[in-house]
């Protein structure tokens, strides 16, 4: 396989790009479920170690189902499938660009949660267009072992999100642990509690918000995403969760700006237009930049080929 590396705002992803397994055709939720079954040799040994480490977000690109879109793309990480990756879609468009494969005008990109575009400023600057976030509760207590009851919002952004601001120190990367930790267990305590997502969905991703360190930023986050590891970008569908519950407080009117501190520093600059029915479609600028082009190997006698599980 080849694979295409870069980062987007310190977040990484891996597009494969060339001999990557054959999902076959039809929605794009169904070839995910494909994917699972019969080709997940192929995340691990992405994914996971040596080849991987465990903040990589993969994304295989594939021929779209809906014919108005110019591809398909599946994204994936160290514990599965995601919904849909605003960082990975950043970093897809900055790798056509890299390939001189990108549309030079929007790109329209189906993800098996819905259609986004895609559109590059230059090969590192992008903006996209995010399927359709909304706030599905608000203000709802959980209560956390060893932490106490924490009050957040629960909102899909592409993928479901528990936003608070019960953070419990300042959002920055020396306090990683601790963030970490209080993540995880808000996690946990979701889960023991079946508080979950529309439909019953499980909220495999955690928000932590605080003040900002730069003037011209409205807020620093820190996100745990489902397998453990920290979004070093804001966050694409997390900012997205967040301008979702943000217009349902009316805290933020449509087409301001908002701008997303991760907690490493980097940046999304944000903003939405509203939908016919409640929902609101973000819209997203960052950067990404191609850092390697790969030939995966896997030796058959290798006996990690496939990750270190
Ligand atoms: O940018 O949406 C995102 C994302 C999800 C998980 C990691 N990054």
């Amino acid at each position: 396989m080849r694979v295409i590396d870069s980062h987007t705002e310190g977040e990484p992803t891996r597009v494969i790009i060339a001999d990557g397994p054959d999902l076959g055709q039809g929605p794009l939720s169904a070839r995910v479920e494909r994917f699972r079954e019969q080709h997940d040799y192929v995340r691990r040994r992405l994914i996971l170690e040596p080849r991987g480490y465990d903040a990589m977000v993969g994304a295989l690109l594939c021929e779209p189902d809906d014919k108005r879109c110019d591809a398909g793309v599946i994204f994936f990480n160290n514990r599965g499938y995601l919904g849909m990756c605003g960082h990975g879609t950043i970093g897809v468009a900055a790798t056509l660009a890299y390939l001189g494969k990108a549309p030079t005008d929007l790109m329209r990109i189906e993800t098996p949660v819905g259609i986004v575009t895609a559109s590059l400023h230059d090969a590192n600057h992008v903006t996209i267009e995010n399927v359709p976030s909304y706030c599905f509760r608000d203000d709802v207590a959980v209560d956390v072992p060893g932490i106490g009851v924490v009050r957040g919002d629960i909102a899909w952004g592409g993928n479901w999100f528990f936003l608070t601001n019960d953070a419990p120190c300042d959002i920055r990367l020396d306090n990683e642990a601790v963030l970490r930790h209080t993540a995880m267990a808000i996690h946990q305590a979701l889960l023991t509690h079946g508080i979950t997502g529309e439909d019953g969905e499980e909220i495999d991703h955690i928000e932590l918000f605080g003040a900002p360190q730069s003037s011209n930023a409205d807020s620093r986050n820190y996100v745990l995403c489902p397998g453990g590891e920290y979004d070093r970008s804001p966050c694409g569908t997390g900012t997205s969760a967040k301008l979702a519950c943000l217009a349902a407080k009316g805290a933020l009117n449509a087409g301001e700006s908002w701008v997303q501190e991760s907690v490493i520093g980097s940046r999304f600059t944000a903003s939405y237009r509203p939908t016919d029915d409640a929902r609101i479609i973000v819209s997203l600028t960052g950067r990404a930049f191609v850092c390697a082009d790969t030939q995966i190997i896997a030796d058959p006698n290798d006996p990690f080929a496939n990750g270190i599980a």
